[in-house]
């Protein structure tokens, strides 16, 4: 069946709001939506079911949608639907739409809502319709724009600007709710749709000339790339640059595999949880060049003006906004796409000598070797590293796709599993740092990328905001393996309280279930790890098992995350400072 439903199309005027819905779908050539459903988003969903070959994707809750909906978009590059009822399926779709907005990831999303006649609009009261939310109050501090349609005539103008928006500049969330009576309501004359065209910033010659000057003039130059580098694609470019001119590269979270981390020119991450050598070559640089990344506190510290002791700050972003109002105080700005200003770059270098930056190598391999992340004391249980790092070496296959929780095991992901962009992509929740993203986004993975291998790393805190979607798994028999680092506790925020405060009652050691024997009731294979002994074999055997498997693994719950930037520390300082 064709996606498009030519016959539908012929059929007579008028023709009702919902449809028009699908129309827009079809245009953009949307393959799957990822929905929760209610009532006032049924018409539409009937639509899609009945008149199209649209496939929907409907976990157990808006935020298993919603995160499944982001994974999608990244990985396919095309702008995904995610679509929920009104009143509490808006509420709970706001955490995976901020997350979108702050991760930039293209989304449109299209929310029920009660027939504009019951609507409050401004009177004093605070509801008319039952489940009535002011939806566009509430989305539009976390989306690049948020509609309220009240009319089906203007349903295909408004969904046009939806889809453009999302993808523009720099890429985000767009909702589009949608009353009853505009999804049921009959427009005979939905007024023709006007094409929006993108507008892309010209890169600006001069200030390239400028920035290949500084690398010609650097002895310890470094790149910061960010998640502007994998989004806008310019993982060649990067990498011919680095490679040609000798430059290391460091990585933000969202960053990690726009360089391979295994290459020699490679810090892996910086910042908050990155290694001191990564931290240490962006605060001795004489010259740190960021692309695609926002300097937050996350990458450089509390100390933005410290960033760099004794260097230039060069950055490049598709965000003017951005630049005009960077954290870390810069000496070049250049407002331009990553991928267009990477590859002038290189072409201004050619007129450029550039030195080999020997002594500076030097300086990093000794910091390397000297400040190699390592686990703490060896206890009776597996080190949360050694998992991942077991998980690593076990998969061969390529692409293989890595998402996370939030905690602790996603700063331990970047450090110890090895990543490169697209063969081994790295999917976590960044700027809105949310738990709950994980095993729905292995969802959406697989679903964008069925021949992936998909991997979950996800804590026990993580993986019990969105357990629930162990049925979407087995439904749609996803091949995910979740590799569950259970040490009892919320452990990054129990590390926070003692590190400060001396104790964790409420956020160490809690109760947890037998994450095993779950899997095994929703029918998943399910392995216990609890010894150091065997450990790597029964990894390997687990995660090589065709289809879903979660690996239940009882880790050391006295590992604290160290080395770690701490607020007032500049980046030639982590702490290793343990907190027990
Ligand atoms: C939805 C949400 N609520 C609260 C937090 C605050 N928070 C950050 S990490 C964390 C603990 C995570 O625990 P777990 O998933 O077990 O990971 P671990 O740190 O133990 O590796 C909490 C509560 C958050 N990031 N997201």
């Amino acid at each position: 069946m064709s996606l498009v439903d030519t016959d539908h199309q012929a059929a007579a005027q008028p023709r009702e709001g919902a449809d028009l819905v699908l129309d827009a779908f079809l245009r953009h050539q949307v393959k799957h939506v990822f929905i929760f459903p209610g009532g006032t988003i049924a018409p539409i969903l009937d639509r899609i079911e009945k008149r199209s070959a649209i496939e929907i994707v409907c976990p157990r809750t808006e935020q298993g949608a919603g995160y499944a909906a982001l994974a999608y978009a990244r990985l396919t590059g095309q702008t995904a639907v995610f679509m929920v009822t009104s009143g509490p399926g808006v509420t709970n779709a706001v955490t995976p739409v901020a997350d979108a907005y702050y991760d930039n990831i293209p989304l449109v999303v299209i929310t029920g809502q009660v027939g504009t006649g019951d609507m409050r609009g401004d009177l004093p009261i605070k509801q008319r319709g039952f489940q009535e939310v002011d939806t566009v109050a509430l989305m539009k501090p976390i989306t690049k724009a948020a509609f309220l349609v009240k009319d089906p005539a203007e349903l295909p103008n408004v969904l046009e600007e939806a889809f453009f928006l999302a993808r523009e500049g720099r890429q985000g969330p767009v909702v589009v709710d949608l009353p009853m009576n505009v999804q049921r309501g009959a427009s005979s004359h939905p007024a023709p749709i006007a094409k929006r065209t993108s507008v892309v910033p010209f890169v600006p010659a001069d200030k390239i000339e400028t920035l290949a000057q500084w690398i010609g003039e650097a002895e310890r130059p470094v790149i910061l790339a960010g998640g502007g580098v994998i989004a806008s694609g310019a993982l060649k470019e990067l990498r011919a640059l680095a490679d040609k001119y000798r430059i290391p590269v460091t990585m933000s979270m969202p960053g990690m595999g726009a360089y391979p981390s295994e290459a020699p020119l490679s810090l892996g991450m910086c910042g908050y949880a990155g290694s001191q050598y990564a931290n240490l070559a962006m605060h001795r640089a004489d010259l740190l060049i960021g692309v695609g990344t926002t300097f937050h506190l996350r990458q450089t510290g509390s100390l933005p003006a410290k960033t760099v002791a004794n260097g230039r700050v060069a950055r490049i972003d598709l965000d003017v906004h951005e630049l005009d109002h960077s954290r870390v105080p810069l000496d070049l700005s250049i407002h331009a796409d990553a991928k267009a200003a990477l590859a002038a770059l290189d072409r201004a270098l050619s007129r450029h000598t550039v030195g080999d930056h020997a002594a500076w190598l030097k300086q990093i391999a000794a910091w390397k070797s000297e400040h190699r992340l390592m686990p703490g004391k060896p206890g009776k249980l597996p080190k949360p590293q050694a998992v991942i790092e077991a998980v690593d070496a076990a998969i061969t296959a390529k692409p293989v796709i890595v998402t996370t929780g939030v905690g602790q095991h996603q700063c331990w992901v970047p450090r110890h599993f090895r990543f490169d962009a697209p063969a081994r992509a790295l999917l976590t929740s960044s700027g809105h740092g949310t738990m709950g993203y994980d095993l729905p986004a292995a969802i959406g993975a697989k679903i964008a990328n069925p021949g992936a291998t998909v991997i979950c790393f996800v804590g026990d805190g993580s993986l019990q905001m969105n357990i629930q979607e162990l049925a979407t798994v087995v439904e749609r028999g996803l091949d995910i393996k979740l590799v569950v680092l259970d040490n009892h506790a919320l452990s990054i925020v129990a590390q926070f309280q003692r590190q400060n405060w001396q104790s964790h009652p409420s956020t160490g050691d809690k109760y947890n279930p037998d994450f095993a024997a779950i899997a095994a009731a929703y029918g998943i294979t399910s392995v216990t790890i609890d010894t150091v002994k065997g450990l790597r074999e029964k990894i390997a055997q687990a995660v090589n098992r065709p289809g879903p498997v979660l690996l239940h693994c009882h880790v050391d719950p006295q590992e604290d995350l160290l080395p770690m930037l701490l607020g007032g520390q500049t980046l030639d300082a982590m702490s290793n400072q343990s907190s027990f």
